[in-house]
């Protein structure tokens, strides 16, 4: 296994669920880590709980140029960046498509595929220069299985499934690992987010069975890119054990 006290682990989405989990384990097996995302005083809090080994810098996964001026300005102890974990995304609303927000539809567009290619494009050129480094993505299940209301937001993740089996195309000898992570159920804010901060409805999922946590995926993420540099798993697809795929749907009524 890769030792990780030789790794510089940027993140993506760190103020909270996966991103955040991911950066204590990094940081336990003495890593370092940049953490990022758009709520300062979480990050704040982060920063004062993981210490010296970690740097924290907000920014919005939207922001094209403020991604790239990241890249190209940080630290000289946290410059050499060979672990990106382009984890920020989310999911908004669970309507029909002929029903739901346009706004929602893009935003998702703008955070989980235009971000998380900003995150990649600012973050790849130092990697392949060095001949060392790895990408990990968090797509999810829902680019393969389709369900009512996942629409954009599957199709979000489906772009991320693609983009990273054509990335490990284009970086054939660059030494550069690109790694597409899709969980299923998981319990973290990201319910939370999908219903507009409405608790009750956030926590209906998760009722009554046991989803994945944040540390599950930390864990997966953590294996990953610390497995030895000649193996490069293309693809994680993780579940719940209490969650499965159902019969085919039908209507009588067209
Ligand atoms: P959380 O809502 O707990 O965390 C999402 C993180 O993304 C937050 O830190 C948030 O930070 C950040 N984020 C969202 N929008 C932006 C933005 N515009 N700029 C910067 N950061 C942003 O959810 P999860 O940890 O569950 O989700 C992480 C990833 O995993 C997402 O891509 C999600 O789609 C994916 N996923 C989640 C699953 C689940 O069931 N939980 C399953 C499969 C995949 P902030 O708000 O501070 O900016
Ligand atoms: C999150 C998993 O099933 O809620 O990507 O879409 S799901």
């Amino acid at each position: 296994m890769l030792d990780p006290k030789g790794l510089t682990v940027l993140i993506t989405g760190a103020t909270s669920g996966f991103g955040a989990a991911a950066a204590r384990r990094f940081i336990r097996e003495g890593a370092k880590v940049v953490v990022t995302g758009r709520r300062a005083e979480r990050l704040a809090a982060l920063k004062e709980e993981l210490g010296e080994r970690c740097h924290a810098a907000v920014l919005d996964a939207r922001d094209r140029k403020g991604t790239f001026a990241l890249a190209a300005g940080l630290p000289a102890a946290f410059a050499r960046v060979n672990v990106v974990v382009a984890n920020a995304g989310l999911a908004l609303g669970l309507e029909p498509a002929h029903k739901a927000r346009l706004e929602d539809w893009e935003e998702m567009v703008d955070t989980n595929i235009k971000g998380l290619m900003y995150t990649a494009r600012a973050f790849l050129p130092g990697m392949a220069e060095r001949k060392e480094g790895h990408l990990l993505l968090l797509g999810s299940v829902a680019a393969d299985f389709p369900y009512p209301g996942g629409n954009a937001y599957g199709g979000t993740k489906a772009f991320v499934g693609q983009f990273a089996l054509n990335l490990r195309a284009d970086l054939l000898g660059t030494g550069v690992r690109v790694t597409n992570i899709e969980p299923g159920l998981a319990e973290t804010e990201f319910s939370l987010v999908r219903f507009g901060g409405d608790a009750a409805k956030a926590a209906a999922p998760y009722k009554g069975l046991k989803p994945l946590s944040g540390d599950d995926v930390a864990e997966t993420i953590y294996w990953a890119a610390t497995l030895p540099r000649h193996i490069n798993i293309n693809r994680i697809q993780v579940m719940p054990v209490t969650q499965a795929f159902g019969p085919f749907a039908f209507s009588r009524e067209g």
